[in-house]
């Protein structure tokens, strides 16, 4: 049985979706995609609560049965139990892997919801809805304070947690689809580490041919063979 996982059916490569296949395509770990159509609620049924009983993708069934849900821990043991194959996103030696480790707390807990509350608000009037500035602001200006303390770590080294590309910087993918449809540019007028790195994540092959050929339904095929 090859590991399928379970994501969003709509066409954006956002949340756990982009960082999980980012993963399994950097990993080079063979994958089914399982197209789940959240309008009709189909991650709110009893067969899926089986899989994830909070009823939220992304999903992967390994190739043993084994379940996981939560994007970042999916990632994290797509790393362990692949550990020695693709590309290696987490260090061993334990001064390196705690990098990681405050690199990904920082992302988890700064940026990633400063990001997810400015592009919720950037985007309501696509829902009818009048946009509250201050919201938009007050997280505007965390994600803001985030890149400065960044642009002083990416000064030091070429990714967040050192010279290699780690499961910290592949997190940032979580949001990168969704900003570009708020139209929120957070490297614009910052720092030129921070927008060499920016500019570096957005132009990862593998990120390329995510975006490029995992859109359509179809395509997610071809990225296995
Ligand atoms: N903490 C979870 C969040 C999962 C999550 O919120 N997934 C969204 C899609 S990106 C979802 O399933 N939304 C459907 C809903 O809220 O009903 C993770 O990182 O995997």
């Amino acid at each position: 049985m090859v590991l399928k996982l379970y994501g969003a059916s709509n066409s954006l490569m956002g949340g756990g979706k982009a960082a999980v296949a980012l993963t399994l395509i950097e990993k080079e770990i063979p994958f089914e995609f399982i197209s789940v159509d959240l309008d009709a609620g189909e991650h709110k049924t009893p067969e899926f609560h089986v899989l994830n009983p909070f009823g939220l993708v992304p999903v992967i069934v390994d190739d043993d049965g084994f379940i996981v849900y939560e994007g970042r821990a999916i990632c994290k043991y797509l790393e362990e139990k692949y550990a020695g194959q693709g590309t290696s996103l987490l260090p061993k030696d334990l001064n390196d892997r705690t990098k990681v480790e405050q690199a990904i707390f920082a992302e988890t807990t700064t940026f990633f919801p400063s990001a997810i509350k400015a592009g919720a608000e950037a985007l309501k009037p696509s829902r009818g809805l009048p946009i509250e500035q201050a919201v938009l602001h007050e997280n505007l200006k965390k994600i803001s304070d985030c890149l400065d303390a960044y642009e002083i770590i990416l000064a030091r080294h070429r990714f967040l947690a050192g010279d290699d590309f780690t499961l910290a910087d592949l997190f940032h993918y979580y949001v990168v689809q969704f900003l570009e449809l708020a139209s929120i540019d957070i490297v614009k007028d910052k720092g030129p580490n921070v927008t060499r790195w920016w500019n570096e994540l957005l132009s990862r092959p593998s990120w390329i041919k995510l975006i490029g050929d995992g859109l359509a339904g179809t395509a997610w095929r071809d990225l296995n063979h």
